[in-house]
């Protein structure tokens, strides 16, 4: 299965087995004070410092998150999109819980953008698939509904079934819709990784879809996050994780590393050529 993205000219392919596409996660004003006030001041320099560093360190695509508290995101989202946009030719992933804000970036958008996110609860649904439609984007499909957030891997999956179908029966791909099994903080939960692995494994091999995660939400809260979300990474992908959502300034050589043993890197070519684009 193929979830093609686009930057303003540049096409971004996602598939099932295929190498892993990186989300670029460090646009997100958690705990990064410098972009909350820059932003606040109307100064986009540092978030295309952000992307610029991202895509040297091999992003395919970038999430872009404004959210901070009192923050008009129906007006910053757009204007950070356009600012990216601008300077560089990346397909966008549009992270926010308002869908006014989604919806107003798509507006301005020159690509084929990623919604980020719709979930399985009737507001989302209703508010982002007609949206998602109209502009022709794709989406991220969280699994978590009504009843909020379950550890049976199998009620995760059957979350996912129904935004598809949702989706679906509106008039979207079911190609466009890329599954995010939900990945949580392993210092609440000894299980949380686990059932995130047992539900990836079992939406790629029932469904087929792309699967994106949020690879270092898993080490919240613990020392050497980049240790922890390197094993994580490489178990999800061997699962069936394509386009986890990280930062590739520390992930992009595992990521090269898990494509090059699962057998996605004939002779070894992006391996070697990262290796020497860090080392030269
Ligand atoms: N699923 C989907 N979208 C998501 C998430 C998800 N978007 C937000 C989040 N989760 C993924 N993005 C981040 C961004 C930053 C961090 C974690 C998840 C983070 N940063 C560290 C910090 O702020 O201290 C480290 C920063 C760094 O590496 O330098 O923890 O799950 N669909």
């Amino acid at each position: 299965m193929k979830t093609i993205l686009s930057g303003r000219t540049r096409e971004v392919v996602i598939e099932t087995g295929g190498p892993v596409v990186i989300i670029g996660e460090t646009i997100n004003p958690t705990r990064r004070k410098k972009l909350v006030s820059t932003l606040e001041e109307g100064d986009f320099s540092y978030v295309l410092e952000l992307a610029a560093s991202q895509i040297n360190a091999g992003a395919d695509v970038l999430d872009v998150n404004v959210g901070y508290p009192g923050v008009d995101d129906v007006k910053l989202l757009p204007e950070v999109v356009c600012a990216i946009q601008d300077n560089f030719d990346i397909p966008l992933c549009l992270d926010s819980p308002n869908p006014a804000a989604i919806e107003a970036a798509l507006k301005v958008s020159a690509g084929r953008y990623l919604i980020n996110s719709v979930n399985g609860k009737e507001e989302s649904l209703k508010a982002l698939i007609p949206v998602a439609k109209e502009y022709g984007a794709a989406i991220i499909g969280l699994c978590m509904d009504d009843d909020g957030i379950t550890n049976d891997p199998e009620k995760r999956l059957s979350i996912i079934e129904r935004i598809i179908e949702r989706a679906v029966t509106a008039g979207i791909k079911a190609e466009d819709i890329v599954a995010d099994p939900l990945a949580m903080a392993v210092s609440a939960d000894p299980q949380a990784c686990l059932v995130t692995l047992e539900t990836i494994r079992l939406v790629s091999g029932k469904l087929g879809q792309n699967i994106t995660m949020g690879a270092s939400n898993i080490s919240f809260g613990l020392p050497d996050r980049e240790s922890l979300n390197t094993a994580f990474l490489t178990l999800a992908v061997y699962c069936g994780v394509t386009c986890p959502i990280a930062n590739p300034e520390k992930i992009t050589a595992a990521a090269r590393a898990a494509d090059l043993v699962l057998g996605r890197d004939d002779f070894a070519i992006r391996f070697v050529e990262y290796y020497q684009s860090r080392n030269s």
